[in-house]
C-alpha cells in the first residue's frame, strides 16, 4: 500500500479518536501514556497560539501556517507513516490564558511538544511549564531577548529582535540618508516590544542619528494623541514604533492624521496585513524588517507558498511561515528519531525528552531557508529582508512589497 492510501485509512479511527478529544468534558478524553494516547493512529503536536483577543490579529496568521504544514507533512507521509495531527489550544492574548493553554496540551492532549505561544511576553510565562515538564516548545514568534535561555526544553524558529530589528533602519537610511531625527515609541506592557526598542535605539546611536523623544504607551492603548503630539513638537524625521498590531496601527494613523509625513519603521508586532484595517491607507510606506520571504528560492518554500495561496488567496506572511517552520522541525525531529528507534514505542515522558534533545542536533531546509539551532535553542538563520507596505488607495487592501 503506498502512504496515500495508508493515510486514507486512518482517517476513519482518527476522527473517532478526535471527536472524543474535543469533547468538552476533559474527562471523557483517553489518558493512556503513551504518544498516540488521544490522537487514535497519529502523533499529537500542540498549537498553542492566540486564536482570540486583539493578539489574534498575529495569531490566526500562525494557525493558517500550522495547517498547511499538518496537510503538507501528511501528504509526505507523516512520520514514516504515522500521521500527525495538531491539536489546537487558543491561548488569548495574556498570560493566564497560555498558562491554560499549555497545560492543556502536556496534561490533557498529551502532544509531544508545543509550537507556541505568539508573545514573549505569554513565552516567560507558559514557557516554564512546559519546560518543568519536560516538553519541548518551539516558539513560532517570540522575539524577545532571553527566550531560548528560559530552559533546556525552550528553542524557537523565530530570529531574535537583535537580528532583525536593526535591518529596517538601514533601509529607512537608504531611502532617506537625510535623516537624523529619530522619534522612537514602545509599549511598556510588553516584554517584546521593550526588547525590541532597546535594539532599535542602539542601532539609532550606532548609525550615528539622533533620539529626540521617547514615548510609552501600552498594547491596550487606542488614543495615543498627547504621545504623538509631542513626538511631533521634537521634528523628527524618522518614527520608530514597538507594539502589536492594534495600537501600532493606531499609532500610525494618529500619527499621519496630526500630519506626520516622514518614515515610520513597526517593529515585529506591526507584521500582518491585518494592521490594514486600523490604519487602512495611512498604512502606507511604513518598513517592516522580515525573517521570511515568500520568494525564498527553495523547493519547500514553492510548496508551502502554492499551498497557502491556494487555501488563503494570498502570499504567506512572515507568522504563517515560522509556524510551518516550526511544526516542520517537529516532524523532521520525529522521523529522524523513529528512524532509530519506533517513536510510536517510547512512552511520552521518554519521547518528550528523546525529540528535544534530537531537534536541537537537526539542519532543516525551511520556508525560512536552511535553519539549525545553536545548543541552548536559539535559531541559526542566513536570509532577512525589509518589506514595504504598499496600500491601494481604496484603504482596504495593500500589500508588503520586499525591497530589493
Ligand atoms: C514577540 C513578537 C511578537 C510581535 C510576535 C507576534 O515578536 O512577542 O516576541
Amino acid at each position: 500500500m503506498n502512504v496515500a492510501s495508508r493515510l486514507s485509512v486512518f482517517l476513519v479511527p482518527l476522527a473517532i479518536a478526535l471527536s472524543a478529544c474535543n469533547s468538552s468534558n476533559p474527562g471523557t478524553t483517553t489518558t493512556t501514556d503513551s504518544p498516540q494516547a488521544a490522537g487514535g493512529n497519529a502523533i499529537l503536536i500542540g498549537i498553542g497560539v492566540a486564536q482570540t483577543s486583539n493578539v489574534a490579529l498575529l495569531g490566526q496568521e500562525e494557525v493558517n501556517g500550522a495547517k498547511i504544514a499538518e496537510q503538507y507533512f501528511n501528504e509526505k507521509g507523516g512520520i514514516n507513516g504515522t500521521p500527525i495531527r495538531l491539536v489546537f489550544q487558543d491561548t488569548g492574548g495574556d498570560e493566564a490564558g497560555a498558562i491554560n493553554a499549555f497545560q492543556t496540551l502536556i496534561n490533557r492532549d498529551k502532544v509531544v511538544g508545543i509550537v507556541g505561544p505568539t508573545l514573549s511576553q505569554q513565552a516567560f510565562s507558559a514557557n516554564p511549564i512546559a519546560n518543568n515538564a519536560r516538553v519541548p516548545v518551539i516558539g513560532p514568534s517570540n522575539t524577545a531577548k532571553g527566550i531560548p535561555q528560559i530552559g533546556e526544553f525552550v528553542s524557537r524558529v523565530s530570529a531574535p529582535v537583535s537580528v532583525v530589528a536593526p535591518n529596517s533602519v538601514k533601509a529607512a537610511l537608504r531611502m532617506d540618508p537625510t535623516i537624523k531625527r529619530v522619534a522612537v515609541f514602545f509599549a511598556q506592557n510588553d516584554a517584546f516590544s521593550k526588547s525590541e526598542t532597546d535594539i532599535f535605539q542602539q542601532t539609532v546611536k550606532d548609525q550615528k542619528l539622533e533620539i529626540v523623544t521617547v514615548q510609552k504607551f501600552q498594547t491596550t492603548d487606542t488614543d495615543f494623541q498627547s504621545q504623538a503630539t509631542a513626538a511631533l513638537n521634537a521634528k523628527p524625521d524618522l518614527v520608530i514604533i514597538s507594539g502589536l498590531s492594534a495600537d501600532g496601527g493606531n499609532l500610525v494613523r494618529q500619527l499621519r492624521e496630526l500630519g506626520y509625513r516622514g518614515l515610520i519603521i513597526g517593529g515585529n508586532g506591526l507584521n500582518t496585513s491585518n494592521i490594514f484595517k486600523v490604519c487602512k491607507a495611512l498604512c502606507d510606506g511604513v518598513l517592516i524588517a522580515q525573517a521570511y520571504s515568500p520568494e525564498h528560492p527553495g523547493a519547500v518554500n514553492k510548496a508551502f507558498r502554492e499551498a497557502f495561496m491556494k487555501q488563503y488567496k494570498k502570499d504567506p506572511p512572515q507568522f504563517s511561515a515560522q509556524t510551518f517552520a516550526g511544526v516542520q522541525v517537529f516532524v523532521e525531529a520525529l522521523k529522524a528519531l523513529d528512524s532509530k528507534q519506533k517513536v510510536t514505542q517510547l512512552s511520552l515522558p521518554q519521547l518528550r525528552v528523546d525529540l528535544n534533545r534530537q531537534l536541537l542536533t537537526g539542519k532543516y531546509d525551511t520556508p525560512l531557508g536552511e535553519i539549525a539551532f545553536t545548543p541552548e535553542g536559539e535559531i541559526i538563520q542566513k536570509d532577512f529582508y525589509v518589506a514595504q507596505i504598499k496600500m491601494e488607495p481604496d484603504g482596504k487592501n495593500g500589500q508588503f512589497v520586499f525591497l530589493k
